[in-house]
C-alpha cells in the first residue's frame, strides 16, 4: 500500500512537470486554501465598512456614534484591508498554486500549513480585540510614539510567524519537486511563490526586530523610551517590500493565469522569472524613500535609496511589456490588425479577465504616482498629504485587490467543486465596474486635494475651521461619493463570494495555468540559482542600510521617544 502511495505521488509530481496534466488542487490542500479565503473576505467586509465610515467623517457631514474614535476606525480599516485581507488571500492563493503546479503537499507539509493558519488567525483575533477596546488606535504602520497595548503588537507578530510557517510548507513542496524532477525547470507559478516568500521572510525580519526589541518591551513598561527614528527605519525596511508582497501574487496572475484565460501563452518564462528576481533584490533596500522628509538620515543614503527605488520600477515596466506582448500575440492569432487591433479581441465579458484588466489599467497612473513619490524633491510636495492615500488606493486597493477578486472568482469554485455561472459572472463584472467608477472618483479627488496640501490621516474636526478647508471640502465630498460606490461594490463582491462558496451549481471550474509560447527562449539555469541571488540581496541590504542604521544609533539620544526625530512631522 505504502509503495503504491509513494509511486502515485512520484508519478503525480512527474506529470506536473508537463504543467497541464495535473490540473487540480488536491482536495485536502483545497480545504487549507479555502480557510484562508474565508478570513480574507470577512476582513474585506468589515474593513470596507470602516472605509465607508472614514470617507463620511472626512466629508465633515457625519460624526461617528457611541464615542468611536476616527483613529480607531482608521486602524481597523488599514489593518484588516492592508494586512489581514492581503496576507490571508496571498497564503491561500499560493498554497493552491503550489498544489496545482508542484502536486499535493505531503501530510507533514499540510500540517505545518494548518499550524501557520491557526497562528495567523489567533494573532489576528488578539490584535482585533485590542483595537475594538480602543487600546490600539495606532494605525497599520503603528509608528511610535503612538503606543498600543502589547497584545496588539504580539498579535501582529503572530500573524507574521504564522505566515512564515505556511510559506515554509509551500517552500518544502517546491524543494521536494526539484528533487523529484532533477535538472528540469521548475513550474513558473511555484517559482514565483517561492520568490515572494523569500522576499517576505527577509523583509519581515525588520518589523520583527522593531516589534520584539522595541515596541513590546516599551508597551509592557520594561523600558521607558525607545528610539523613534530607528523604529521607523526598521518598519520601512519591511514596509516597502510589504507592498511588493501584495503586488507579486497579482503579477503571478497577470503572467501565468491571464494568458490562459484569453487563450494565449506566457510571452517569456525567462523574462517573468527575471522580473521576480529583480523584485527580490530591489524591494528591500529602498524603504528610506518613505522617510525622505525625516531628519536624522543623511541625504546621501536617501539619494542612494531613491536611485534603487527607480531601479525597482524596471521589473514593473518589464511586466507591462510582457503583458502587451501576450495580448498582441493572442490578438494577431485571432486575426487582429494594426497596433491596437488586439484590444477588441480580449474577453471583455469574462470577470476572470475584466477585473484584473481594470487592475492593470489602474496600475499605470498608480505606478506613475509612485515614481512621483520616489522623486526626492517632488516627495516634499506630496509627503503626508492625501495624495499618498490616493496612490495606494490605485495600487494596492485597485491593481492588486481587483486582481485577487478576479482570481477568487475561479479559485473559490475550483476549491469548492462548483461552477462560476453566467449570472454570477455578470454580478462580478458589475462589481468590477462599480469599483472602477468609485475608485476613479475617490482616488482622483484624493490626488487633487493632496496637491492642494490636504493632509492624510486627519479628520475634518482638526482642520474644519481653517482657511484651506474650504478649498478641500469639494474633494472630501467627492471622496465620500466615491467611497460609497466602492462599498456598494464590496457588497456585490461578498454576494458573489457567498454564491461561489455555497450556492453555485456543482461542477468543475478550471484553475488556469498558461503554457509558455513556442518561440520563447530557454530559461537560463542561473535564474534558479537561489544562492547567487541570496548573496547579492544580502550585499545590497548591507550597502543600503548599514551606515544609516549605525548613524541613527550613534547620533540619537538612544532611548528618547520623539526627540529629535519627530521634528517637523
Ligand atoms: Fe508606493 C507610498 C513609491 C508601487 C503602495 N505606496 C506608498 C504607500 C503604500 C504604497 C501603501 O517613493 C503608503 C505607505 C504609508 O502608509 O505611508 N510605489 C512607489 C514606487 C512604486 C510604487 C516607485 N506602492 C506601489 C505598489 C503598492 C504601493 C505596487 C501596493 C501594492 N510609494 C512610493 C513612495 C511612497 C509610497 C516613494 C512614500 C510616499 C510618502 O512620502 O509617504 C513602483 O513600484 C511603481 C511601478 C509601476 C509601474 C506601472 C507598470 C504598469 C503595469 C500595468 C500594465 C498595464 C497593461 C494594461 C498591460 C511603472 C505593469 C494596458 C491596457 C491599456 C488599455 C492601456
Amino acid at each position: 500500500m505504502t509503495t503504491v502511495i509513494k509511486e502515485t505521488k512520484s508519478i503525480h509530481s512527474k506529470i506536473s512537470t508537463k504543467n497541464e496534466t495535473v490540473t487540480k488542487v488536491d482536495p485536502k490542500d483545497a480545504k487549507l486554501a479555502l480557510a484562508h479565503i474565508y478570513v480574507a473576505f470577512i476582513a474585506l467586509f468589515v474593513g470596507g465598512l470602516m472605509g465607508l465610515l472614514q470617507v463620511l467623517v472626512r466629508s465633515g457631514k457625519f460624526q461617528l456614534p457611541w464615542g468611536i474614535g476616527y483613529y480607531q476606525v482608521l486602524t481597523v480599516h488599514g489593518v484588516l484591508l492592508g494586512l489581514v485581507l492581503t496576507t490571508f488571500f496571498i497564503m491561500g492563493f499560493q498554497t493552491a498554486a503550489v498544489s496545482r503546479t508542484c502536486g499535493a503537499l505531503s501530510s507533514s507539509q499540510r500540517k505545518l500549513g494548518w499550524l501557520g493558519f491557526w497562528v495567523m488567525t489567533i494573532g489576528t483575533a488578539a490584535a482585533a480585540v485590542m483595537v475594538l477596546l480602543n487600546e490600539a488606535s495606532v494605525l497599520y504602520t503603528f509608528y511610535a510614539p503612538l503606543q498600543a497595548h502589547w497584545i496588539y503588537y504580539a498579535g501582529l507578530a503572530l500573524v507574521v510567524v504564522g505566515s512564515w510557517l505556511i510559506s515554509l510548507a509551500q517552500g518544502l513542496r517546491f524543494i521536494a519537486w526539484r528533487k523529484e524532477n532533477k535538472g528540469q525547470t521548475t513550474p513558473l507559478l511555484s517559482y514565483m511563490v517561492v520568490i515572494n516568500n523569500l522576499m517576505w521572510f527577509v523583509c519581515t525580519l525588520g518589523v520583527a526586530a522593531e516589534v520584539l526589541l522595541q515596541l513590546i518591551p516599551w508597551s509592557m513598561g520594561l523600558v521607558d523610551r525607545i528610539d523613534v527614528l530607528l523604529s521607523r527605519t526598521l518598519f520601512w525596511y519591511f514596509g516597502h517590500a510589504l507592498v511588493y508582497f501584495w503586488l507579486l501574487p497579482a503579477y503571478m496572475i497577470w503572467y501565468v493565469v491571464i494568458p490562459k484565460i484569453i487563450g494565449g501563452k506566457v510571452f517569456s518564462d525567462a523574462l517573468a522569472r527575471l522580473s521576480f528576481i529583480l523584485f527580490l533584490l530591489l524591494s528591500i533596500p529602498v524603504g528610506i524613500h518613505h522617510q525622505l522628509a525625516e531628519p536624522g538620515i543623511d541625504a546621501f543614503w536617501k539619494f542612494l535609496q531613491v536611485v534603487l527605488t527607480l531601479f525597482v520600477v524596471v521589473p514593473s515596466l518589464m511586466t507591462a511589456f510582457s503583458l502587451f506582448a501576450t495580448f498582441e500575440l493572442r490578438g494577431r492569432e485571432l486575426g487582429a490588425k494594426g497596433v491596437l487591433g488586439w484590444f477588441k479581441n480580449l474577453p471583455w465579458n469574462d470577470c476572470r479577465f475584466l477585473l484584473p484588466f481594470i487592475g492593470m489599467v489602474a496600475f499605470i497612473p498608480g505606478g506613475a504616482g509612485g515614481i512621483v513619490n520616489a522623486s526626492y524633491q517632488l516627495n516634499q510636495l506630496i509627503h503626508n498629504t492625501i495624495w499618498v492615500t490616493g496612490h495606494f488606493h490605485l495600487t494596492v486597493a485597485t491593481a492588486v485587490v481587483l486582481t485577487y477578486f478576479g482570481a477568487a472568482f475561479w479559485l473559490i469554485p475550483h476549491l469548492t467543486g462548483r461552477k462560476l455561472t453566467k449570472r454570477i459572472n455578470n454580478m462580478a463584472n458589475t462589481a468590477g465596474i462599480l469599483w472602477a467608477t468609485g475608485m476613479l472618483i475617490m482616488s482622483g479627488a484624493m490626488h487633487i486635494a493632496g496637491l492642494f496640501g490636504a493632509p492624510r490621516r486627519s479628520e475634518y474636526s482638526t482642520y474644519g475651521g481653517s482657511e484651506q478647508a474650504s478649498e478641500w471640502i469639494t474633494y472630501q465630498i467627492a471622496q465620500a461619493v466615491g467611497g460609497t460606490i466602492l462599498f456598494l461594490s464590496i457588497l456585490v463582491i461578498i454576494g458573489v463570494v457567498i454564491n461561489l462558496l455555497w450556492l453555485a451549481p456543482k461542477g468543475e471550474q478550471e484553475f488556469p495555468v498558461a503554457e509558455v509560447a513556442e518561440g520563447a527562449a530557454k530559461t537560463p539555469a542561473i535564474l534558479e540559482n537561489f544562492k547567487v541571488w541570496g548573496i547579492i540581496l544580502a550585499a545590497l541590504i548591507l550597502i543600503a542600510y548599514t551606515i544609516p542604521v549605525i548613524d541613527i544609533i550613534n547620533t540619537s539620544p538612544l532611548g528618547s521617544v520623539g526627540y529629535p526625530h519627530l521634528i517637523g512631522r
